[in-house]
């Protein structure tokens, strides 16, 4: 499938532009809403996609413009969500690295040949070319761009340093971390080689996709952190997600950029001090405490509704919804879970949670 990249000029412009304005902490007519994992497997238009033919498998459905494209609109076009958010993975730069990776039923993604030593990473791939490697990604974001039509901004994404560390370490999901967490307190050095090179990765690529079409950017700190001390945190994760942020906002300036850093609440106000436009909160976090420790910074928010709300009925998901709209309240905002959609939510409640946020109105006080 070959894509034709249009030049930024040349693609269709803005019309709802509600969560760029809302991430940059600008005022909006009403909160803006999108779900982390929204593209995917809790929607029957994915499942039949991916069941088309052969059967897709889905990394297959990642390197396919078309196919991306297609299930990167599917939310928008069943819930009309205000972001889109492309259809990829973060475990798209461990591959363009070198590393092999098998997609699991029922356990998810499994790495051939994980680090066991810190000699393995000679086998690995440390500065990829990005347009070789993951242009394909980089054309699907540019045709996402045309299919959209400017009805909502794209969100271009990659998996935090650490996030991308775990999986190379452990070879798959994991509870306990322990090869992680043992790879950090007895190979340091060659965990700071690998998050550096890490970062460099994430960095470019976010940038490529700006440039091929994307309007948000987020990077993924979602897994491992939270099991990590507070002194591991900010010595292996906190200084590559700032200069992350940095380098990132020096050369897209305009362009929001989003963080998720999962269960990293105590980490918040040094957060508030990088250069992301917006944090996004985990479904354990204390909202009102976490907009009263960063005012003043200008920092937006994002999050954080349980995503098992969804699971309930149509009521609780009201009253839910609700509840935590007045806690964030209406400036600075965009609604979101406090962690991705589950495979197992009906695509009612889904709706039910979308449009209770864009129908809320704050009365004035
Ligand atoms: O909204 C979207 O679905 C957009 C695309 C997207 C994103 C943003 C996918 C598709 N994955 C991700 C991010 C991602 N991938 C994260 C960070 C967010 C999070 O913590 O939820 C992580 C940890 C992964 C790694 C990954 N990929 C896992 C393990 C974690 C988990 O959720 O169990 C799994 C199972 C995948 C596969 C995957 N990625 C995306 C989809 C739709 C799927 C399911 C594929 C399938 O089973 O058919």
């Amino acid at each position: 499938a070959e894509v034709k990249r249009l030049s930024l000029s040349k693609l269709p412009k803005l019309k709802n532009d509600l969560i760029i304005k809302a991430a940059l902490n600008k005022p909006t007519s009403r909160v803006p809403v999108w779900m982390m994992r929204q593209a995917g497997r809790h929607l029957p238009e994915f499942r039949e996609l991916s069941n088309r033919g052969e059967g897709y498998d889905f990394f297959s459905m990642c390197r396919n413009p078309n196919i991306a494209v297609e299930v990167s609109l599917q939310p928008l076009d069943r819930y009309g969500v205000d972001a889109v958010i492309i259809f990829s993975d973060i475990l798209v730069i461990p591959q363009a690295m070198g590393m092999k990776i098998d997609m699991v039923k029922g356990v998810g993604p499994v790495f051939q040949c994980p680090l066991r030593h810190p000699e393995d990473i000679k086998n690995i791939d440390l500065t990829p070319d990005v347009e070789s490697t993951l242009g394909y990604v980089l054309d699907a974001v540019n045709l996402a761009r045309q299919k959209i039509d400017g009805r909502v901004p794209l969100i271009g994404f990659v998996g935090g340093p650490l996030s991308l560390l775990m999986f190379m370490i452990e070879g798959r999901s994991s509870k306990l971390l322990m090869k992680l967490k043992r790879w950090l307190f007895v190979y340091p050095d060659t965990c700071h080689e690998l998050l550096s090179a890490l970062s460099d990765i994430c960095v470019e690529f976010l940038v490529a996709q700006q440039r091929a079409g994307a309007q948000v950017l987020q990077v993924f700190e979602s897994v491992a952190v939270e099991s990590l001390t507070q002194d591991q945190y900010y010595e292996f994760v906190y200084p590559y997600l700032s200069s992350i942020a940095e380098r990132v906002k020096r050369q897209c300036g305009d362009t929001p950029l989003l963080l998720f850093s999962k269960g990293t609440d105590y980490a918040v106000e040094k957060l508030a001090e990088t250069k992301f436009d917006c944090l996004g909160l985990c479904y354990t976090s204390d909202v009102e405490q976490v907009r009263k420790r960063i005012e003043g910074r200008g920092k937006a928010l994002m999050g954080n509704l349980d995503p098992s709300c969804l699971l309930a009925d149509k009521d609780v998901i009201r009253k839910e919804t609700n509840r935590m709209l007045n806690r964030f309240g209406p400036k600075g905002y965009i609604a979101n879970l406090g962690h991705g959609c589950l495979p197992e939510m009906s695509p009612d409640n889904v709706e039910t949670f979308v449009k209770c946020v864009q129908e809320k109105c704050f009365s004035a006080k």
